[in-house]
């Protein structure tokens, strides 16, 4: 068997997604996910024009072989433009191995290691009274882990908080980015009152999570950490930056609360030092964003030797592709501690019909051969490209910080 086409598609039904099509003379085809958020096109670009020429004639079976070369061969390494093709090459072999054996991507990695895969959603809201409501309502749906986030008094927008009630959160917005304000003080202050009545209302059954989405310096996350340790909290994900990995240190010194770090790494060297340290209780790469399913398992085989879980990034922005790969890797893979689900429109779900399905807060990606994950072409091509960027952010008094 040989690969004779490889496609690249970029649609926008609702938002951007790219996704790589890899056909064979005499198999199955295959699919990826290879989107980056804000930054669509330089990832299509470079499958385009580096890499979709690379693969015609080869053996689409040779998937390591495959990943080495593309990883190895363009002597340049990581950064995620890069890694996120790979990974949609990467994504679309393994389906087309699935598809040829005819079983789901998750009994080639060795077999459902559980019954479903529990995922988190997500509840906001402007302000305290508006989360617990969603909050009410997720919990109504079924779900057994839900993140929390909510408006801040003296702010005017903040990550993870959607512009209206009962919107769909959605950070990237149409044409060039939207420029926030933020201020640590002002969310350190309010943040702990918000886990207060949460837990006050609703009790301790469900996992709670929050995001502090890289703005925090160490210090001031350690002091988070500590301050949100009477809510127990599943995971505080992303509190500060994690190019430097020691910094963790000084958080872990301070505080119990488990924490999650990792969806923007794009290989194995950006968690080495926190998994190896056991700096992080989670790790929350992904399919896409870090090399496959290839790489995805020798991170998650790194982490379970310290006892750190995976804990996969699973936005709307990653695609339906995505989600299916993810899901396949989350009911096999020993070390699993969660995945998140933030869900997609109907729109989105048209283009990508998907055999993976969500029961009373678990989900499980079906027993379709491969990834179980398919992508109209014809409907994926009635929606075209639209430029949209994620938000920046500027202190008080203008400084750009971490959004
Ligand atoms: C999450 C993430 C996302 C990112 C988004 C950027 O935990 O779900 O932080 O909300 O902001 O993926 O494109
Ligand atoms: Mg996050």
């Amino acid at each position: 068997m040989k690969i004779t086409h490889a496609d690249v598609i970029v649609s926008c039904p609702g938002r951007n997604f790219v996704t790589l099509k890899i056909r064979t003379d005499s198999g199955p085809d295959g699919i990826g996910d290879a989107t980056l958020n804000g930054r669509e096109l330089a990832v299509a670009s470079y499958l385009k024009d580096h890499i979709c020429p690379l693969l015609i004639g080869r053996d689409p079976s040779r998937i390591e072989d495959i990943w080495q070369y593309l990883y190895k061969g363009a002597y340049w390494r990581r950064g995620p433009v890069t890694v996120s093709a790979i990974a949609a090459v990467d994504m679309a072999l393994w389906d087309i191995k699935g598809k040829q054996a005819g079983l789901p991507l998750y009994q080639l990695l060795g077999g459902a290691s559980r019954e479903g895969v529990i995922v988190y959603t997500h509840a906001n809201g402007r302000d305290i009274d508006e989360t617990l409501d969603q909050y009410a309502a997720k919990k109504e749906a079924g779900y057994k882990a839900i993140r929390v986030q909510c408006g801040i008094p003296g702010m005017k927008s903040v990550y993870g908080v959607s512009k209206s009630k009962d919107a769909a959160y959605e950070p990237a917005t149409k044409g060039w980015s939207e420029e926030q304000c933020w201020s640590s003080e002002k969310y350190l202050n309010y943040v702990p009152k918000l886990f207060e009545a949460v837990r006050e209302r609703f009790g301790f059954d469900e996992h709670l999570l929050h995001d502090v989405h890289h703005r925090l310096t160490p210090i001031e996350a350690a002091r988070l950490g500590k301050a949100l340790e009477p809510y127990s909290l599943f995971w505080l994900e992303d509190p500060t930056p994690a190019e430097d990995q020691a910094a963790f240190r000084l958080i872990r010194q301070h505080t119990t609360t488990p924490l999650a770090v990792g969806e923007v790494f794009n290989s194995i060297w950006d968690c080495k030092q926190l998994i190896e340290e056991q700096l992080i209780d989670y790790i929350r790469t992904t399919v896409t964003h870090a090399g496959g399913i290839t790489h995805l398992r020798r991170i998650a085989d790194l982490a379970a030797l310290y006892q750190v879980r995976t804990g996969s990034h699973g936005p709307s922005d990653l695609s339906p592709v995505c989600m299916g790969a993810a899901l396949h890797f989350d009911l096999w893979v020993p070390n699993f501690g969660m995945q998140e689900y933030m869900g997609y429109s109907e729109q989105m779900l048209e283009v990508f019909p998907h055999a993976w399905r969500f029961d009373n807060g678990f989900m499980h990606p079906g027993d379709a051969p491969g990834l179980g994950v398919e992508i109209d072409e014809k409907l994926a091509a009635r929606y075209p490209y639209e430029p949209a960027y994620l938000p920046v952010a500027r202190l008080e008094d203008g400084t750009l910080c971490s959004w």
